[in-house]
């Protein structure tokens, strides 16, 4: 697998505070919200602007109680549940996030279904990993900084994907719940410990759904930079191997 990218180095930080961006981030708005898209509903451009849309399956996982539900919840604008329930079975939802490549200039929107399972349902229902497993192009996992077990789990878990999937999948760490820091159990060291250990990228989320982007813009820009980057190494190597049987 290639180095990840620097972030900053794909896409262009903070383009929801551009004006060149604003149309594109108008059609994930409505008046001044996020827009809540249905599986079959996807943000309408004018005919003369012609966007790309990528779509990219993300599976969330982490222990049960550690913010997976809060955070599909989070990224799309909604507010986060008080009390937890543990989610009864698989739950999707879409977010819509243009990004514009550095390189080109080009637009893209993406288009990211995330998948959110209950760990009980995972456990009782053999056929529901397999399910979330299919076709999915990244793994969010999950530790919260005021549980110090779901840090520590996190080796196991990450090794546990990396056997399976053998390089195929993005992968991205979010330590939740950074809003608690008198309850903090993990230490800002032993996260970058682990972030150099690992060379994943660690982000850090908590706190009350803004409605603004800024909020969940460093964890859609730094998904979209790695999705994005991974795809074009998967497309290199592919277009190499093709080169190298039409010369044999
Ligand atoms: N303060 C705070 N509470 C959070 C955060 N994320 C989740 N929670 C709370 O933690 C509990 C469990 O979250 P949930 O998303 O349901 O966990 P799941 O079992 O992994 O889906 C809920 O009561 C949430 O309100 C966060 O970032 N900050
Ligand atoms: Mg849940």
């Amino acid at each position: 697998m290639s180095q990840n990218p620097a972030t900053g180095s794909v896409v262009v930080s903070d383009w929801h505070r551009c004006k060149d961006g604003k149309e594109y981030f108008n059609k994930i708005l409505h008046r001044k919200k996020r827009k809540i898209f249905g599986l079959l509903e996807s943000p309408v451009m004018p005919p003369h602007v012609a966007v790309d849309t990528v779509h990219y399956k993300i599976f969330l996982t982490g222990k049960s109680g550690v913010g997976k539900t809060a955070l599909a919840a989070r990224l799309t604008g909604r507010n986060i549940p008080n009390v937890h329930y543990e989610t009864t079975g698989v739950e999707t939802t879409v977010v819509f996030w243009p990004v514009k490549l550095r390189d080109s200039g080009r637009v893209l929107f993406l288009r990211l279904q995330l998948w959110d399972c209950g760990e009980n349902a995972l456990r009782r229902f053999d056929h529901l990993l397999p399910s979330c497993k299919e076709q999915v192009d990244a793994v969010l996992f999950l530790f919260s900084f005021t549980d110090r077990t779901s840090f520590d789990d996190l080796p196991n878990q990450i090794s546990k994907w990396t056997e399976e999937s053998a390089g195929r999948l993005v992968k991205l760490v979010v330590g939740t719940k950074f809003d608690l820091f008198m309850h903090c159990d993990v230490a800002q060291r032993d996260v970058r410990d682990f972030q150099e250990t690992w060379r994943l990228p660690v982000l850090r989320v908590g706190g009350e759904v803004s409605n603004g982007l800024d909020d969940v813009s460093p964890l859609l820009n730094c998904l979209a930079e790695q999705l994005w980057h991974h795809d074009c190494v998967t497309a290199g190597s592919v277009g190499l191997q093709q080169e190298t049987v039409t010369l044999l």
